[in-house]
């Protein structure tokens, strides 16, 4: 009766949808789903059919998720979410033992923090081009950068801010990755102390601090980072020079007024007092001669770290500002590294100065005055190459292939500006659905822009997707810019944190692994000491500790029993066997927080206190093979001085020799299928085809594993003990049938791959 209502609630509420399914010319599916030939030639430019790759990988900022989110480009499908600054269950990341270690050195002034704000991901670079080794993401809420190395798109370390209070202006390396660009934002004092506001002028501090960066061993060197002090203006974003403005980095500031609020003090707001000058400043500083005057001793150390003082910095010419107009946002540099390209909310224009007139002024020491901390002033009519009108609004610029292009985002009139920065004329526009932010080309930010494709970040989906309530997803739209006019292709909904910025790579440059090399902590990129062999798997008890070294390998996890007693401490490493690619095992245990993910060759550990006698089931999170749900355990945590009754636990079923045979003869017969798959295997060109290869070495693998447990069955067998014969001859199957199902997958590749009998 129920299930009639249902079924005719759903034949009237998809009459549309089961039109279209009927439909089986592409006219029909159009007219079904009102689609024009706009909208089908938008569907061909990104539809990508099953199997099929991207061109561009791109890595977006996840802001308050903490995380990484990567999708491709042009389909536009989301491919992973990667924990940073979050604990995030799936990748185990924040449970396990080697990840925490990872967390905690996020730690601010002693504080787990289990979320970030992160702005901008940057991919490291060799002579200003993407290299696809390393990504780079800042967190603005509290100062801290995360290295994500993309050999296999896990967070390995993250160093917080020892100065400052908030961070804005990072990630953003140099051209070699020398350095990674971290600018403060809202000023505070380095020292970790209470400090007046009335102070603000005299204690309260930016800066940009550059992160040496290490790529023998991919992780950033605090040890040998400097930051230089800059005054309280909230520094915004940066960019790192290109070219012949490789040495220096550029950054934004607002709020140069030094206002410091008070709303409830009767004063007027922030937004007011942050926003009366005309004008902020734009912050030039040579970071290569900075980093000789620190290796050179000029630094003093402040919270462990090398500062490079307001002082020492002008006097040895490291240090100057350009008036830039107010409440500025994006500065971007161009691919050939002589203009920056400034861009204001409250300015219609677009400021694009010359790197070349502005090292002229600094040359000739030709400044128009000093700020109040003592740093000179390049004026702007020295460094101006020009200004262009573009928009209401303008935020953030990106490249194209060709030169002298750029796009600019423009905030209060929706829409982005393609323009020509080299002769100021505007050459396009297109609507964007709305206030968008950053916006991003192909390898847009290198010096080796690929044009083809746009995504706009905007701020507000209003009206885009279907209603979820109060909190919309985020939009970002994919526009083709190939052609003489840009055309919008795709909406993607982001339900994960509002994403500032986003980075896109040919895809190509990424070659990401399909397993860890045997017993690997991926964490610290070395070999586990807790790398446990197939066979070696043990349990080691000491007074008010249980230390398993286990394994997990379809479809169990070694050891299926573990016992402690109350109050004991419960350390548990597993290592996956598992040598074939997407065999990831999962592993959570009810009321501990225990969840991990074990993907092939990985080790990790779960560390927990057994604080109440009880009985905790363990099974494996991932669907990993047919007898998945059979990956299971338990702990089984005995109050103090409990006695064992010394019963024999009594099996739930009994076997017979006719078990045993029956079992045996079905080996048999499976074993002769698989001889068969082998047969056709071996008789084509097999070793052509990497896949098939590792497939083929993962059925080897199980086989081996098939004729151990035949070994067993026919031991216990001879001693006519058919509960363990039956049993064993049982585990052998169930390694027959693993390595049938890989043999099974190979020859289905094969067929579909041209191999030479089907040619
Ligand atoms: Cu939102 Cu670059 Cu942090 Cu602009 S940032 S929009
Ligand atoms: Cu291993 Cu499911």
């Amino acid at each position: 009766m129920k299930l009639k209502k249902l079924a005719l609630a759903c034949g009237v509420a998809t009459a549309m949808m089961s039109n279209t399914f009927a439909a089986s010319t592409l006219e029909e599916v159009m007219k079904a789903r009102g689609l024009t030939q706009k909208d089908i030639l938008a569907a061909a430019k990104t539809y990508t059919p099953t199997g099929g790759r991207d061109e561009y990988l791109a890595f977006s900022s996840g802001g308050q998720s903490g995380q990484v989110i990567v999708y491709g480009i042009p389909s536009m499908r989301i491919l992973k979410y990667i924990g940073v600054f979050t604990p995030e269950p799936w990748q185990g990341y924040g449970f396990d033992e080697e990840s925490k270690a990872v967390l905690a050195q996020g730690r601010i002034q002693g504080k787990d923090i289990t979320f970030g704000d992160t702005h901008h991901p940057a991919a490291s670079e060799t002579a200003g081009d993407y290299d696809g080794k390393y990504l780079f993401i800042n967190d603005k809420a509290n100062p801290r950068i995360a290295v994500i190395d993309l050999h296999d798109f896990e967070t390995k370390q993250i160093v917080a801010n020892p100065l400052y209070k908030s961070s804005h202006g990072g990630a953003f390396v140099t051209e070699n990755t020398e350095y990674v660009i971290e600018a403060a934002q809202y000023p505070a004092p380095f020292k970790n102390e209470y400090v007046p506001l009335e102070k603000f002028n005299e204690e309260y501090r930016g800066g940009v601090t550059y992160w040496k960066f290490n790529r023998e061993i991919g992780r950033l060197d605090p040890e040998k980072s400097f930051t230089i002090e800059l005054p309280p203006y909230s520094q915004d974003l940066s960019d790192a020079g290109k070219g012949p403005s490789k040495d220096w980095s550029f950054t934004n500031s607002f709020c140069t007024e030094r206002y410091v609020g008070g709303i409830e003090r009767g004063r007027p707001p922030f937004e007011a007092g942050c926003s009366a000058k005309d004008t902020d400043f734009l912050h030039m500083i040579n970071w290569k001669k900075a980093a000789e005057l620190v290796a050179a001793g000029k630094a003093d150390k402040i919270n462990g770290m090398d500062v490079l003082s307001i002082e020492t910095a002008v006097a040895e010419g490291v240090l100057f500002l350009v008036p830039e107009p107010k409440s500025p946002h994006g500065v971007d540099v161009t691919p050939d590294g002589t203009k920056i390209v400034v861009s204001g909310k409250l300015d219609t224009h677009v400021s694009v100065y010359s790197f070349e007139k502005l090292m002229a002024a600094v040359d000739a020491k030709k400044f128009e005055g000093k700020d109040p901390y003592g740093i000179p002033i390049i004026s702007m009519q020295d460094a101006l190459h020009h200004q262009v009108e573009l928009g209401l609004g303008p935020l953030h610029s990106q490249f194209d292939s060709k030169p002298c292009v750029a796009y600019t985002s423009l905030y209060v009139d929706s829409m982005i500006a393609r323009w020509d920065y080299c002769e100021g004329k505007v050459l396009d526009k297109v609507s964007i659905h709305y206030n968008v932010g950053h916006l991003m080309t192909m390898e847009g930010d290198t010096v080796n822009p690929d044009g083809k494709y746009l995504v706009s970040l905007n701020k507000l989906a209003i009206d885009r997707f279907n209603p979820v309530g109060p909190l919309h997803p985020q939009n970002h739209q994919l526009i083709d810019i190939s052609g003489d006019k840009m055309e919008l292709l795709y909406d993607m909904p982001i339900p994960l944190g509002e994403p500032h910025y986003v980075m896109a790579m040919k895809a190509d440059k990424l070659k990401p692994a399909i397993r860890y090399k045997s017993g690997w902590d991926s964490r610290t990129d070395k070999r586990s000491p807790y790398k446990t062999r197939a066979g070696r798997e043990k349990t080691v008890v000491t007074e008010g500790k249980v230390e398993v070294f286990g394994t997990t390998i379809r479809s169990h996890i070694t050891p299926e029993i573990i016992e402690a007693t109350v109050g004991d401490e419960v350390t548990i490493h597993l290592t996956n066997l598992e040598r074939a690619q997407d065999e990831t095992h999962g592993f959570s245990m009810y009321g501990q927080n225990v969840q991990l993910s074990i993907e092939p060759g990985k080790t990790v550990t779960a560390k927990f206190i057994a604080d109440k006698a009880g009985v905790y089931p363990y099974y494996c999170t991932e669907f990993c093979s047919a007898l998945h749900l059979e990956m299971e355990g338990y702990l089984l945590v005995k109050p103090k001085g409990y006695k064992d009754s010394g019963e024999k636990a009594e099996a739930g079923a009994v076997y017979t020799q006719a078990d045993y045979d029956k079992q045996v003869k079905t080996n048999v017969e499976t074993q002769a299928v698989i001889d068969s798959v082998v047969g056709f295997i071996t008789s084509q060109n097999y070793q052509d085809f990497p896949p098939v290869v590792a497939l083929v070495e993962d059925a080897t693998d199980q086989l081996n594993f098939a004729q151990e447990a035949k070994a067993k069955s026919e031991a216990a067998a001879a001693k006519q003990d058919w509960q363990n014969g039956a049993l064993w001859a049982n585990q052998w199957w169930q390694y027959q049938v693993k390595a049938a199902d890989i043999g099974l997958r190979a020859k289905t590749y094969l067929q579909q791959h041209d191999s030479k009998t089907i040619k």
